[in-house]
């Protein structure tokens, strides 16, 4: 029996029509809706899974307009292992993705997708990841038997009816398959939180398609993400660079304003990985010191930024999200009062404890934490349970969804379709020891080589093992649609590009705001204190702040920061920018091991800089 089709006649597009008809088949749910993004639309799918108990509503008066969400204890986080890249040669995908030849995966794909929608819906999620119709934008439709993929993707993206008017009857969209692997039997009643323990997240990067099985979970199951804005939309970037072009990048970046006391407006955008502050870090609040001096801060974007070099060489950015899906454990008025603030309403939370009150609540969201909660399992919760056997009220991983604008420094550009101009990019990782708070590689290629040999200790946003260094190039090392030594050749060839065109390049800088001291404890206090480190960057790009040159780049001296309104020692600051020769010279030697990992299609480029950063080193 094949089902209605029921497409509205708004969908001009045969194209679509046919596919959305090609999948139904093959995955046969009950029935197809297709979806407009309306508020009534979110309000009645809502609705639809508080009667069915995959949400809870907040207490209206505490949380208006908001949700919880628990999901299944084994679907928390991405699975980077069950990740993979499809591309026709394998050395295409590199040594850093999982990869399976696309005909073996495509038979997988077909068994498992068979009949896997049964007795679900499917809906259709149409979106754009960027302003709609912008120069930078691309479009998707994700078709999903998940409708809290369908309200997560209404805040995460553009999502609903305008989009066919962009994409019209013939437009190029990429194509987003997504189940959670749970067809219901008839008569068989649902569970809160369907999802498969066998899971698969899949790119096809030469047809641009993306199948995701199994997970109901973020950058599982919200294809526009990871799956879209940076695997497939790196390989996109990549492939338009040709002999004219330089092309253009997809990257794990936040995108944020600074305007300067002096008037001038800046941008910059700041690679991170996961859970290590890209949120916080974009929607800074300058300390009281700096805030006095007229130093400002707003939000373009938190994760993902698409960048493209504009006619005049100029690297403009669009943040191609509409939402955040942030971390929630840690946050708290202090840490982020504007995201706080961003939370008040209209939010949905995922994996996070529910109070008494009815209220959401998260390690360290308040000093004193309730007397007692329903933590993110559904059991009870005390404090007293947490000190005796750890347990933690919320997921690690918790997270929240939110529309962008409901947040209160979002800046007034950050829907411009044209992007905004990118002065500086900034990488960091998550290092307790050996990496300087802040250094600005001396040119781009050097820059080039800091990101690309990056190290951060994994986190809760991914299921393996926590605290453990291991290389994030870029913090693009999960999220890269291609060769990572390719990817480097595209970072340092663009740079050549603009530079033989006579553009001015963004400088580059690398920082670590993570150093412990000998009992473990963060030395630098982070937040609203990393804005001095951005003000003596903007200096230095003014050819006006002070630094001195060192092994691998420049660094500020103690007084070349202003510490206005902070009290910050010598001796703190010593400990956190000290360059440790041993330490560096193991550091090399990790540096080579990624080399070694990636030596087929490695720019030689970057094996001479590492030559002469340990000639400098000495022995
Ligand atoms: O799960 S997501 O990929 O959406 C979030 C993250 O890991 O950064
Ligand atoms: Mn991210």
């Amino acid at each position: 029996m094949s089902i209605s089709l029921n497409a509205p006649e708004y969908v001009r597009h045969e194209g679509l029509k046919k596919w959305v008809a090609e999948i139904a088949a093959k995955t046969r749910p009950a029935k197809i809706v297709w979806c407009d993004g309306s508020q009534e639309e979110y309000d009645r799918l809502c609705a639809e899974m508080v009667q069915a108990g995959m949400l809870q509503k907040l207490n209206p008066a505490k949380r208006p307009n908001s949700y919880l969400a628990r999901s299944s204890p084994d679907d928390v986080a991405r699975v980077e292992d069950r990740t993979f890249i499809c591309s026709e040669k394998e050395a295409d995908a590199g040594p850093t993705n999982n990869w399976i030849a696309p005909a073996e995966m495509r038979a997988k794909l077909d068994e498992l997708f068979d009949g896997a929608m049964q007795g679900r819906t499917l809906y259709v999620i149409p979106f754009s990841m960027g302003p709609l119709g912008s120069p930078i934008a691309q479009i998707g439709v994700e078709l999903s038997d998940s409708p809290y993929v369908v309200v997560n993707m209404r805040m995460m993206t553009r999502m609903g009816k305008k989009v066919y008017d962009v994409l019209g009857s013939e437009g190029e969209f990429v194509p987003c398959i997504h189940t959670v692997g749970a067809p219901l039997a008839a008569g068989q009643a649902d569970v809160v939180w369907p999802c498969n323990s066998t899971k698969y997240i899949v790119h096809f990067p030469e047809t641009r398609e993306i199948w995701s099985y199994g997970s109901g979970y973020g950058g599982n199951a919200l294809l526009g993400k990871k799956c879209f804005a940076l695997r497939i939309a790196s390989t996109m970037g990549r492939s338009e660079a040709d002999g004219k072009s330089p092309g253009w990048l997809a990257e794990h970046m936040l995108i944020l304003g600074v305007e300067a006391p002096w008037g001038k407006k800046y941008h910059v955008a700041a690679a991170f990985p996961s859970a290590c502050g890209k949120t916080n870090f974009a929607m800074l609040i300058p300390p009281a010191g700096l805030a006095q001096q007229g130093w400002k801060i707003t939000t373009i974007g938190d994760d993902i930024a698409w960048i493209k070099p504009d006619a005049k060489g100029n690297l403009r950015a669009i943040n191609p999200e509409a939402g955040y899906f942030g971390v929630a454990p840690g946050t708290n008025k202090s840490s982020n009062y504007n995201c706080m603030a961003t939370l008040r309403q209209d939010t949905i939370f995922t994996n996070v404890a529910l109070t008494d009150e009815g209220d959401v609540w998260w390690e360290g969201m308040t000093k004193e934490p309730p007397a007692h909660a329903i933590d993110w399992q559904g059991r009870d919760w005390t404090p007293e349970l947490a000190k005796e056997k750890g347990v933690k009220a919320a997921h690690p991983n918790a997270r929240f969804t939110v529309s962008a604008t409901m947040n209160p420094v979002l800046d007034p550009e950050w829907d411009n379709p044209e992007g905004v101009v990118i002065d500086a990019f900034i990488f960091g990782g998550r290092r307790s020891t050996t990496v300087p708070l802040v250094t600005e590689a001396r040119d781009w290629a050097e820059g080039v080589y800091m990101a690309a040999t990056m190290g951060s200790e994994t986190t809760a946003a991914a299921m393996g093992q926590q605290g453990v260094v291991r290389r994030d190039p870029f913090a693009m090392l999960p999220f890269c649609g291609y060769n990572m030594a390719e990817y480097f050749s595209h970072w340092l060839e663009l740079g050549q590009h603009l530079e033989a065109s006579g553009a001015k390049l963004p400088k580059i800088f690398c920082v670590n705001w993570f150093r412990t001291d000998e009992n473990g404890k963060f030395v630098w206090p982070g937040f609203s204190e990393n804005t001095r480190v951005l003000k003596w960057m903007l200096g230095r790009i003014e050819g006006e702040a002070a630094g001195r040159e060192h092994v691998f780049g420049i660094t500020p001296s103690y007084d070349d920061l202003d510490w206005a309104g902070m009290d910050f020692s010598l001796e703190k600051f010593l400990t956190i920018t000290s360059i440790d020769a041993d330490a560096w010279r193991k550091e090399f030697e990790l540096h080579s091991e990624l080399f070694d990992k990636l030596a087929a299609g490695l720019p030689q480029r970057l094996l001479a800089i590492k030559a002469e950063f340990e000639a400098r080193l000495g022995n």
